[in-house]
């Protein structure tokens, strides 16, 4: 007979290259040793730690799609995957800060920048050494980011930027702005520019009281007549698909960061029934239980298998944005629906802090919210397949 493993019902494992596994472990390891051990406190205290930039670049985990010249692994999107996966097992909101950096910061700067560019801030973000964040979100266009007003302003040098950006994921404690604004001297189309901290005229207030992402700081950005130089555009790509670029690469590895975070609350769940005893006999030996449990196994199996087909394609060239909102959307909804449930099976305890499945329902909320929320993907996908578009 064939064998079955629960944990692993697709045998994933066995579709992974040796380099794959090898640096899924180092994440997994990683990920054990220096995460797992901080992260109940700092989620508890909303305090950002952002030494851990420094120690995931140590450990090779910014940027590992990037070429090895400029500090990255020169490995492919699904390595990228499994380690989101990895760092999401434990919080989502240190794989927000991971796949911020390594997505949303690094890859335009590589994708979009100049030599200079690249030189000057990819290898110091690789290291973790420089943090960096992205802007695009406003606080009056969110999923319709082509609604913005951030605007900058050709002066005899560069530009000049006016405006403000909100839910800005590491802006409080970043060295370098990636910021998407409306240019007046290109037919205002939207571009990237690329803004360091200490720039007059630039601040990024934190935003308190956040009941989710607690471990990840998240701020706003205050664009007051910043001046910049020529060099501060990236040349290389114009309109919305500039920032979409980007959002490709992060969305995607969501997809597998949540199946994470999810897994961590179908082991825990599981375990919890089979230590847990109420009339009787464990908890894990009634029938309602195990259907929870037989559901969980099932869509984290297939959101797994979904994402690894993606990445693949991904390496190949051929992922449409339309097969990464369908995973987006989907691992994100099944992974909340899952942690849900994971709450639910532990009872009173479930809400406890103690017992961790209360923090990922709590993260999971917005991970289902940003990078394009559930329902704007499922107008994505319901625009691909009619033609109509329902946006407005
Ligand atoms: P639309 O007309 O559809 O497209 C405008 C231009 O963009 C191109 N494009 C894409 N290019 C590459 N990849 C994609 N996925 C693309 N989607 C669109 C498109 O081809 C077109 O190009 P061109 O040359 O013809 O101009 O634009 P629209 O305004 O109708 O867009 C609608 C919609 C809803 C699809 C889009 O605006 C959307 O996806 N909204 C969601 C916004 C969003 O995702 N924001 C994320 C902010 S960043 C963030 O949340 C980071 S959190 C990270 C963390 O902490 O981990
Ligand atoms: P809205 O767009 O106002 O949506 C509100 C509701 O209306 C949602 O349910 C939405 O689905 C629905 N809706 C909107 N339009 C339609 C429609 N046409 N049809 C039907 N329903 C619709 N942004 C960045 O740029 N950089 C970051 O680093 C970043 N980090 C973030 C970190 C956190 C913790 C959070 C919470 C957000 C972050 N964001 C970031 C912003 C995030 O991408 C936005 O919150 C998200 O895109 C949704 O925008 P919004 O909040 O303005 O909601």
């Amino acid at each position: 007979l064939a064998r079955f493993d629960w944990a692993d019902p697709f045998l994933l494992e066995d579709q992974l290259d040796e380099d794959e596994r090898m640096l899924r472990d180092a994440a997994r390891a990683f990920a054990a040793d220096r995460l797992s051990p901080r992260v109940r406190a700092a989620y508890a205290e909303e305090r950002v730690e952002p030494e851990i930039f420094a120690e995931m670049g140590e450990a090779g985990l910014l940027g590992v799609t990037l070429p090895e010249d400029l500090g990255g692994l020169g490995a492919g999107y699904v390595t990228y995957g499994l380690v989101a996966r990895e760092i999401e097992r434990v919080d989502s909101g240190y794989r927000s800060m991971m796949s911020v950096q390594s997505s949303l910061v690094m890859y335009p700067i590589y994708a979009y920048g100049t030599d200079e560019q690249r030189q000057k801030f990819l290898p110091g973000l690789a290291a973790g050494s420089l943090i960096g964040c992205f802007g695009l979100t406003e606080p009056d266009a969110g999923s319709d980011p082509a609604g913005m007003k951030t605007v900058a302003k050709k002066t005899e040098g560069g530009y000049v930027l006016n405006g403000a950006k909100m839910w800005i994921s590491n802006s409080p404690i970043a060295d370098v702005f990636v910021i998407w604004a409306k240019s007046e001297a290109h037919d205002n189309a939207i571009r990237g520019f690329v803004l360091e901290k200490g720039a007059k005229g630039l601040s990024a207030p934190k935003i308190t009281g956040k009941q989710s992402l607690r471990a990840s700081v998240t701020g706003e950005i205050v664009m007051d007549n910043v001046e910049v130089g020529e060099d501060a555009l990236l040349p290389n790509v114009e309109g919305l698909k500039g920032p979409f670029g980007c959002l490709n690469r992060a969305r995607y590895g969501i997809a597998w960061g949540v199946m994470g975070a999810a897994e961590f609350c179908w082991q825990a769940a599981r375990q919890y029934g089979l230590d847990r005893k109420q009339f009787g006999k464990p908890i894990a030996g009634t029938q309602l239980f195990q259907k929870k449990l037989a559901d969980m196994q099932t869509e984290i199996s297939l959101g797994l298998q979904a994402a690894l087909r993606v990445g693949r394609l991904m390496d190949e060239g051929r992922a449409a944005p339309e097969m990464i909102s369908l995973i987006k959307r989907n691992n994100c909804g099944k992974a909340l629906d899952i942690a849900r449930m994971a709450r639910d099976m532990h009872g009173g305890n479930g809400i406890s802090e103690e017992y961790q499945v209360i923090r990922h329902v709590m993260n999971l909320e917005t991970v289902n919210t940003y990078e394009g929320t559930h329902d704007i993907h499922a107008l994505i996908l319901g625009r691909a397949q009619t033609g109509l578009q329902a946006f407005f």
